[in-house]
């Protein structure tokens, strides 16, 4: 929900009008918002090249994963390790556009460790796979909007280990 939901949500339960804070941090929202759908389009656009860069980041540090008897080991394995980047990625590009990190969280974080440690899969590697993305992506975008984006990349990180 993003936070013009969420204050109107929350001042209508008290059927009173939107506080100074909450019009504040609208504002905030408002005006951050060329700056998110900015690093947002660049993200969609630079998705391919970002999971391809990244995958071969992550391999190149973590070639366990991709050797025999590793959880990504194989065409199939790795294009589903690569498929669950871009998922990741892409909920990146929810949060980013919305403000707001519950989409990340409800989609792919709730449950995320569990069910990796029953596949078997390394989640320190896939939290590095996002922080390869992070790398990627950052030098794809203007000095000012890497940061914004690092927070939600940071998250992600931050929501698997
Ligand atoms: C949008 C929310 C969402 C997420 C996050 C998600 C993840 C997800 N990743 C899966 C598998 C997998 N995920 C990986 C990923 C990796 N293995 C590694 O060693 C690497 C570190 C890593 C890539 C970075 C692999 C290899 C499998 C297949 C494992 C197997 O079938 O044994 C599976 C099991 C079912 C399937 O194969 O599709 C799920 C549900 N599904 C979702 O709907």
């Amino acid at each position: 929900m993003s936070i013009v939901t969420k204050s109107i949500v929350n001042a209508d339960a008290e059927a009173r009008y939107l506080s100074p804070g909450e019009l504040s941090r609208i504002k905030d929202f408002v005006t951050s918002g060329d700056a998110r759908l900015r690093i947002a389009t660049v993200l969609t656009e630079s998705r391919e090249r970002i999971i391809k860069e990244a995958g071969d980041q992550l391999f190149q540090k973590r070639p366990d994963v991709v050797s025999p008897g590793g959880n990504a080991y194989g065409e199939e394995m790795t294009a589903t390790c690569l498929r669950d980047m871009d998922y990741y990625l892409r909920l990146i590009t929810y949060g980013i556009v919305s403000g707001d990190v519950t989409p990340i969280e409800e989609i792919g974080l709730v449950g995320a460790k569990e069910m990796y440690k029953s596949l078997g899969t390394s989640i320190d590697a896939v939290a590095e796979s996002v922080r390869c993305m992070k790398a990627v992506a950052g030098g794809l975008l203007s000095g000012e909007d890497v940061g914004e984006a690092n927070t939600y990349f940071d998250y992600v990180v931050g929501g698997l280990l």
